[in-house]
């Protein structure tokens, strides 16, 4: 198998300015015809032939100008096809079929519930026709449609719509783009959808059409997908001055597909999951979801689409800065604090794991064998804190000043990373040069914090040591440039610091660049409680020996929401580590114990999403990455444990926290959604309890709640009680029959089920394959049974007796002979079998090594064979 070398990125030989192609769809295949305007490009190195990207494709005619060409003009290979000798500027004629309604991968052109849709992102173009199918490759695009008449009511492609006519019963219709995009931005749609229309303003006074087309039964549910992308265009101009830039924007709504959505030019592609809300049949996490994935892909217009990536090495260069702006767009509609404790604990949980093990790569990998492995929580979610930290850096004023320049001086271009933080540091005067290593460096920085106090001199001293453990092929690790965000606090509020007789305020940001760093605190009158990595400011693990008493004190009255969550979870991490250990941890539990008690006392004095978040325990994933081998099951029961513990001594403070918080939860305003997530979490705790009063309370908030967030919130409750199995399966049957029309809810239905933590659910999720709701070729169905089973159904996945594992690998096996890529991302659960006791990852390591004797795809391969490395 081939390996991609950033080391050998080459300028392309051609370029191609202009781009015109013709679809004719039939009913069992489709006719690709391609004329493609190209010229060498002078800063190639003058090769004689041209290389082009195609694969699964069917070369029917080939021309170049009006010669037409023979077998010995060219030649294909099952990736290319190459013409040779061909002169310095011509236009490439070209017919492809394809067959769209066979391609299960779901990349490419396919066909999902009767409607064609492509996805070309990453390398999925050249499976339509033969192209130079690379993001430096931008060209022009005018595209036509032709169907038999009437066969489709919407047939869309990007940009502008020039002609819409009827002839000879095929009807015909043409779009043109006119901004330059790399293949990957193409998009194409054909069926029988409905719409909703609306407009937008933008702040130069231009009319913009808004277009969102589903299937017209989810029409009423596009209502909040529209409100959000007007929220997003304006927040780009506030926030950004970025403006949209075509006459319409067109959203379309897909069954079928393998990631949330894609930011096809004026034409993004959703997952229905993705777009579609309605309060009776979407809980307030989805609806956050709706609005933070349309505003990525909107945000993508500028920071992907106007500027776009070199090379997919440069992945990050888009998807960073995207998950940057789409996270600071949430932040700014809803909680701030919540928002941020959601990202810290994706990366903390899922990040910092990848980091850790065989998959692990630098934001700006160096190579790869199959780009889709790509898409990783590493590009995606630690690009954006890196990011962030520039942001930080920078201070609002200069990161402005710097992504105009970024966006002005590369309008139109493909560019690396390299060129953004050029931009940052030309603006700022910063020497970013070891702020670089953030991209070239895998791995996570782990921080050991020590302090000492000074009576006499009255100076509080913090050291800081940095290390980076080695990762796959890199071994040799420098100190990074942390920006590290802290204040100091009494048992009262936050202390003025002073540090070389400067007066900081309450908060300050410390650049630790070096190995071992010990900054000094003046003017301190008592020993402080640090408050450490405020906001987590930068994605770094740090270890700091905290008292009881410190962490309880930070609990209740740190001012930043992160922080006061993760001492929480500090806390709560302290009581089950000494239950996995077999510790005594009475004063540990008390200490939990009491501070809850208090929160919840006293929970109208606070947020109460936050406070939602913090009830949570820290989850199975973060326990395990503190061990250097974990016992996945000893995990699993020390957290149930904890939560009948916490449930059983604080019932009274929970039931009255959901009692008081009842008529709080109407409507989808923020209070509202916060007070929900509060008495839900309540809620589950109940559950703990094996009391009929509690169940029945459950029950009737199934039976009676208007919105989803609360009837699924009691159906979980119900299921994942181990005491309450007749109730849990009477709801799951009402729950189906209520909703078995709906096909997300239907999932959701799914997965309360492979989630279950208890009981033989290996058996449940065997039915559930063959229930007739379940469908092997739908991602979300994939997602919603088998991902999570495998990777939200900790206890269960990890049962000791391994099955989970093989029942993961033979899943993978049959899904990879469909869609390589779904395949592929489902296997990552198995790739962390690093972090658990020898047993464990002995089955894991089986596992993994019982696909190496099947065919597997390029997608598959990689893993497994980086995996088992
Ligand atoms: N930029 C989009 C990437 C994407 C994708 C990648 C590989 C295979 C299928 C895919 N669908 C969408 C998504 C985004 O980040 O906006
Ligand atoms: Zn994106």
């Amino acid at each position: 198998t081939i390996v991609t070398r950033l080391a050998d990125y080459r300028v392309p030989e051609f370029l191609i300015e202009k781009t015109q192609l013709t679809f004719e769809l039939h009913e069992a295949h489709t006719d690709v015809s391609s004329q493609l305007t190209l010229v060498r490009n002078p800063q190639g190195s003058q090769a004689a032939h041209l290389e082009l990207h195609g694969e699964q494709l069917e070369l029917l005619t080939l021309a170049i100008d009006d010669r037409v060409l023979t077998s010995k003009d060219y030649r294909t290979t099952p990736q290319n096809l190459t013409i040779y000798n061909v002169p310095e500027r011509f236009v490439l004629h070209c017919t492809t079929r394809i067959y769209p309604e066979k391609n299960t991968a779901l990349e490419g052109l396919y066909r999902s519930s009767g409607m064609y849709c492509t996805q070309c992102e990453a390398e999925g173009f050249r499976k339509i026709t033969y192209y130079l199918d690379r993001p430096d490759v931008m060209s022009e695009f005018e595209t036509v449609i032709i169907a038999d008449e009437g066969a489709f009511s919407t047939m869309l492609s990007n940009g502008n719509c020039v002609s819409d006519t009827v002839k000879d019963g095929k009807r015909i219709v043409h779009w043109h783009d006119p901004f330059k995009k790399p293949s990957y931005l193409f998009a194409l749609v054909a069926g029988n959808l409905a719409c909703l229309e609306d407009h937008f303003t933008t702040q130069s006074g231009r009319q913009v059409l808004l277009q969102i087309y589903t299937a017209a039964k989810d029409q009423d549910k596009c209502h909040f997908a529209m409100q959000s992308l007007k929220k997003a265009m304006r927040w780009d101009e506030q926030t950004y001055g970025r403006e949209y830039d075509l006459d319409r924007f067109m959203i379309v709504a897909v069954d079928d597909f393998n990631m949330g959505a894609m930011e096809n030019k004026g034409l993004n592609v959703f997952n229905t999951s993705c777009v579609l809300a309605h309060p009776a049949s979407t809980t307030d996490a989805a609806f956050r979801r709706v609005e933070g994935v349309i505003g990525h892909e909107y945000f993508h217009n500028w920071s992907g689409n106007r500027v776009t990536c070199r090379d997919w090495f440069q992945l990050s260069l888009k998807e960073g800065l995207t998950v940057f702006r789409d996270s600071e767009f949430s932040a700014d509609m809803n909680s701030r604090a919540v928002k941020r404790i959601e990202d810290a604990n994706v990366i903390r949980s899922v990040q910092f794991v990848e980091d850790a093990g065989p998959m692990a790569h630098p934001v700006r990998p160096e190579s790869y064998m199959e780009i889709s492995n790509f898409y990783t929580v590493t590009i995606y979610e630690k690009g954006a804190e890196v990011v962030r930290m520039l942001a930080n850096i920078l201070g609002p004023t200069l990161y402005r000043q710097a992504t105009d320049l970024y966006f002005s001086r590369f309008d139109g271009q493909a560019v690396t990373c390299d060129d953004f933080v050029q931009c940052m540091e030309e603006v700022s005067s910063k020497d970013l040069s070891q702020f670089r290593l953030w991209y070239s460096q895998a791995g996570t920085p782990h921080l050991q914090i020590s302090d000492s106090y000074d009576a006499a001199r009255q100076q509080y001293s913090l050291t800081i040591r940095q290390y980076t453990p080695a990762t796959p092929g890199q071994t040799d690790k420098k100190a990074l440039h942390i920006p590290f965000k802290i204040a100091l606090y009494d048992n009262q509020a936050a202390l003025p610091l002073v540090i070389n007789g400067q007066n900081q305020g309450t908060e300050t940001v410390l650049d630790i660049c070096q190995d071992e760093q010990t900054i000094v605190f003046e003017q301190v009158t008592e020993p402080p409680i640090p408050s450490l990595l405020r906001g987590f400011s930068a994605p770094v693990k740090i270890s700091y020996d905290y008292q009881l008493l410190q962490l309880q004190q930070l609990i209740l009255l740190d001012n930043d929401g992160f922080c006061r969550w993760d001492a929480m979870q500090n806390l709560m991490r302290m009581v089950l580590s000494k239950t996995i250990d077999g510790a005594n941890n009475h004063a540990e539990q008390a200490a939990l114990i009491a501070v809850i008690k208090q929160l919840l006392t006293n929970h109208a004095m606070m947020d109460a999403a936050l406070l939602a978040c913090m009830l949570s325990l820290p989850n199975s994933p973060y326990l395990a990455s503190l061990y250097e081998k974990a016992d996945p099951v000893a995990i699993s029961q020390a957290r149930t444990q904890l939560q009948d513990q916490i449930a059983a001594e604080l019932q009274t403070e929970l039931l009255n926290c959901y009692q008081v918080l009842q008529d709080q939860t109407h409507g989808l305003t923020a209070p509202a959604m916060a007070a929900r997530s509060l008495r839900n979490a309540a809620l589950a705790y109940l559950l703990h309890i094996d009391e009929v009063r509690y169940r029945e309370l459950a029950q009737q908030q199934f039976a009676q709640a208007n919105n989803m967030t609360d009837q699924y919130a009691a159906l979980c409750a119900l299921v994942y009680a181990e005491h309450a199995e007749a109730t849990a399966q009477e709801a799951l049957a009402a729950f189906y029959q209520q909703w078995q029309h709906e096909a997300l809810v239907v999932n959701m239905w799914f997965q309360v089920q492979a989630t279950r933590p208890w009981g033989d659910v290996l058996q449940t999720v065997r039915k559930l394959l063959s229930h007739e709701a379940f469908d092997a070729r739908n991602p979300n169905k994939l997602r919603a049974v088998i991902a999570a089973f495998a990777s939200r159904n900790f206890a269960q996945f990890h049962d000791k007796s391994g099955q989970g594992y093989q029942f993961l690998a033979e899943q993978i096996a049959d899904i990879d002979q469909r869609n390589p890529q779904m395949a592929s991302r489902l296997l990552t659960p198995l790739t962390h079998w690093h972090q658990f006791t020898d047993a464990h990852a002995a089955l894991m390591r089986a596992a993994l090594e019982s696909l190496t004797q099947r065919e597997l795809s390029k997608d598959v391969y990689e893993v497994v064979s980086k995996s088992l490395h």
